[in-house]
């Protein structure tokens, strides 16, 4: 049973409880969605078995529109809403909590620190939950990579990774977010999250191109936490189904019950 309080000890709880976790991503682009379709996702995403919803994008987001997203998934779900800002357009007082995030590997100090000393006085302003939170593009990096000015890791090079992820350890952010890129063709490999999550003692995340229960289930077994998946609820209920069920499955691996 989770008694936790805050987001982040609901997170932590589960984790401790389940192994691993799925959060669904929703894109508050109001070219793809509206309050009905954003309801219909978050119920689909609940009724599968996901934590948590994070609501974020990298295009087109705007407070107002963000507000009114949020509010409808409130009214359909009771898991957490998650903001998971690409920008500080991405900040709104209906979530639960915010991840608190710095896209590390970005040549551009903006989006190192620039935008989070911008939001930081919003996020108190509202009383948002900051959930710190070292965020790693991986190559391609999609759209993420591309605004966010990343220099994206090479996928042949995990070690990087490992760096990247030790640092925001030792900075004292609380999880770690490895990135493909929503809409990526392939998910970041198994062997490459195990090099990360060998050498980190935080929780990883690892998100983009996930679309089946297998890959899923790989993942965890290679240590990621949560896995992230956005296009597959856009799509299809059941793979979102098969998806956590993947995840399950790879959390009892961990757990050493499987
Ligand atoms: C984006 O990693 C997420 O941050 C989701 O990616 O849309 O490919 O599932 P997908």
């Amino acid at each position: 049973m989770v008694k936790a309080v805050t987001v982040y000890e609901y997170i932590m709880e589960r984790l401790r409880e389940e192994g691993a976790l799925h959060f669904t991503l929703i894109d508050p682009d109001p070219s793809k969605i509206n309050a009905d379709i954003a309801e219909d996702m978050a119920k689909s995403a609940e009724d599968s078995g996901s934590a948590a919803i994070m609501i974020g994008g990298s295009i087109g987001v705007c407070e107002k529109f963000l507000d009114d997203i949020i509010d409808a998934i409130k009214r359909v779900v009771k898991i957490p809403v998650i903001l998971f800002p690409g920008n500080i357009s991405g900040i709104s007082r209906k979530a639960d909590a915010i991840f608190f995030m710095s896209l590390l590997n970005s040549e551009d100090l903006y989006f190192v620190i620039g935008a989070q000393v911008l939001g930081a006085p919003i996020v108190k302003m509202y009383g948002l939950e900051a959930i710190p939170m070292g965020y790693i593009i991986i190559e391609p990096g999609e759209a993420a990579g591309f605004i966010g000015r990343a220099r994206p890791i090479p996928i042949n090079h995990p070690e990087i990774a490992s760096a990247f992820a030790l640092a925001a350890q030792y900075l004292g952010m609380k999880f770690v977010y490895l990135e493909r890129g929503s809409g990526a063709r392939e998910a970041i490999p198994a062997e490459f999250v195990r090099r990360v999550t060998k050498v980190v003692d935080i929780p990883v995340i690892v998100g983009g191109g996930i679309r089946d229960g297998k890959t899923a289930k790989e993942l965890v077994k290679a240590g990621a936490s949560i896995i992230v998946t956005g296009t597959v609820v856009e799509e299809s209920k059941d793979k979102l189904k098969e998806i956590v069920n993947g995840i399950k499955e790879g959390g009892l691996f961990k757990r050493g019950v499987r």
